[in-house]
């Protein structure tokens, strides 16, 4: 399975800079950032709930050839995945 386009759900001073960060070590600018304030709990609104019924930070959101959309959460699983799919 082809993983073509990520996209992170993020609040700056969360977990979610790991993953921010990484894609940004691996792709460049060529990913997408949503933030999601903490500070507001947007993390409790319905749109985001669909995508992370845990209402935490990050969330990654990953593209597949031939487009579907998956949701990801666990910071630690995000690295894991991103290293394995791209070993270079
Ligand atoms: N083990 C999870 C922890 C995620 C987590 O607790 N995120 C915090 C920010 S660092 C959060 O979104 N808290 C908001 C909430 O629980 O409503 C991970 O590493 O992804």
């Amino acid at each position: 399975m082809e993983l073509t386009q990520f996209k992170v759900y993020h609040c700056p001073a969360t977990r979610s800079v790991r993953v921010k960060w990484l894609l940004g070590e691996l792709l460049g600018d060529q990913f997408e950032v949503q933030t999601v304030s903490l500070y507001d709990k947007e993390q409790h609104h319905p749109d985001y709930l669909r995508k992370n019924p845990n209402h935490c930070l990050p969330t990654l959101e990953i593209t597949t050839r031939p487009g579907e959309t998956m949701y990801m959460f666990e910071s630690g699983a995000m690295v894991a995945l991103l290293a394995d799919a791209f070993p270079e």
